[in-house]
């Protein structure tokens, strides 16, 4: 039940307001926010988090506009976290997201597009390293979880 994703509220997100109800969102599907803090990011920062992007055309403008003010990193823990917080998110350019989710129904931009999300537990494990110690990552408690998931969702049988 504990996968982990990591999540990143862009400056867009954050300028917009947008936190409070994305938020809500990941928390009304059930999902468990296990940590999170403001960051301003630089470079150095930027070529870890984006390091397969490095050198493609986009990735200095995409670099410029994610430095540009500041970023909320979370990490989020559910049953198969990494997929479902992608599915709330929408396709990665906000026109062509579907209506329903983040993206669709609130950014109209590739570059612009509110939220990173791991794409994969590895690539989870990577970015939250990048952004977090261990021990700023709490262990989940999900006090509803008899109604959120099944006793094997959960592991229990
Ligand atoms: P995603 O996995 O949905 O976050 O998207 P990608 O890893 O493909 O792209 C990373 C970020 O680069 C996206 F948030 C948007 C941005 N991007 C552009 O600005 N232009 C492009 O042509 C492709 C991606």
């Amino acid at each position: 039940m504990n996968e982990r994703t990591f999540v990143m509220l862009k400056p867009d997100a954050m300028q917009r307001g947008l936190a409070g109800e994305i938020f809500t969102r990941l928390e009304k599907k059930g999902l468990v926010l296990v940590a999170a803090k403001v960051v301003q990011t630089d470079d150095k920062l930027l070529g870890k988090h984006y390091a397969e992007h490095i050198g493609k055309p986009f990735y200095d403008g995409l670099c410029s506009f994610v430095k540009q003010a500041p970023v909320l990193a979370t990490v989020w823990e559910g049953v198969e976290a990494v997929k479902v917080v992608r599915d709330l998110l929408g396709a990665t350019n906000g026109r062509k997201a579907a209506a329903g989710t983040i993206r669709g129904d609130y950014s109209n931009s590739q570059q612009c597009n509110l939220v990173h999300a791991s794409d994969s537990v590895d690539s989870a494990k990577r970015e939250m390293a990048n952004f977090f110690q261990p021990n700023e990552i709490v262990k989940a408690k999900i006090a509803l979880a008899d109604y959120i998931y099944s006793p094997e969702e959960q592991g229990k049988k």
